[in-house]
């Protein structure tokens, strides 16, 4: 069957891992410790409740569920405040031309992401019409590393997984792809990456160039 991209939304679209940080750094600051920008890279493409439970272990505090749902939606409020006011030119180098690239030559492509807020951060960039499909974190039962998001991408876009092409930053969402039998690309560190098959070090290096090479293999 035809070849598909599954895109990663954080990391790959645009960046919103600088909101998710300092909206959790307000939480760990209104809980009574500090939460510094290298701890914030353990968070990256890991789900909501995941990066609650990684962050109260870093500040040694214990919530009850109740208290552990509030925070969390007061997290989500702070960060939606940043999501709503982000703008176009937000979106990540050479991203809008290898989506408009994929769309003139009617190769289908997915999002693939563990948020919640995917949809929402898709419409405030102009970008959600562009995708045949979007697969979130309201979709999935397993997070990344668990390949579920990324089999339904390939489910909703009627390709077999091993035609798929995701895009990924988190090391997280890489075995994700690996585990699904995707073509894995990387967007970061060779050495964080070094599973992805092919690792970029930024969006930048996505061109169409090497687009075409991968899409006619
Ligand atoms: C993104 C971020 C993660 C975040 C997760 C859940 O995933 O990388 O840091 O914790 O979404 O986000 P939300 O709180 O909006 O549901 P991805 O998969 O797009 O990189
Ligand atoms: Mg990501």
């Amino acid at each position: 069957s035809k070849k598909a991209l599954i895109f990663d939304l954080d990391g790959v679209i645009v960046d919103t891992a600088k909101y998710h940080y300092k909206a959790w750094k307000k939480l760990a600051n209104n809980l009574g410790f500090d939460f510094t920008e290298e701890q914030n890279e353990l968070l990256k493409g890991v789900s909501r409740v995941k990066s609650l439970e990684i962050l109260l272990e870093i500040g040694n505090v214990t919530l009850s569920d109740e208290e552990k749902l509030k925070v969390m939606n007061e997290k989500n409020e702070h960060y939606l405040g940043f999501i709503t006011k982000m703008e176009q030119d937000e979106i990540l180098e050479g991203i809008p031309e290898v989506l408009n690239y994929l769309r003139e030559n009617k190769v289908p492509f997915s999002l693939g992401s563990a948020s919640k807020n995917a949809r929402l951060i898709l419409t405030q960039l102009n970008l959600i019409d562009l995708f045949d499909a979007i697969v979130d974190g309201n979709d999935v039962s397993k997070a990344k590393p668990d390949p579920e998001v990324f089999l339904i991408a390939a489910d909703k876009l009627k390709t077999a997984p091993e035609n798929c092409i995701v895009v990924e930053d988190a090391i997280a969402g890489i075995e994700a792809a690996n585990s699904a039998q995707m073509t894995s690309i990387g967007i970061g560190d060779k050495e964080t990456l070094g599973e992805a098959d092919i690792v970029l070090s930024s969006t930048a290096e996505l061109n169409i160039e090497l687009l075409e090479k991968l899409l006619r293999k």
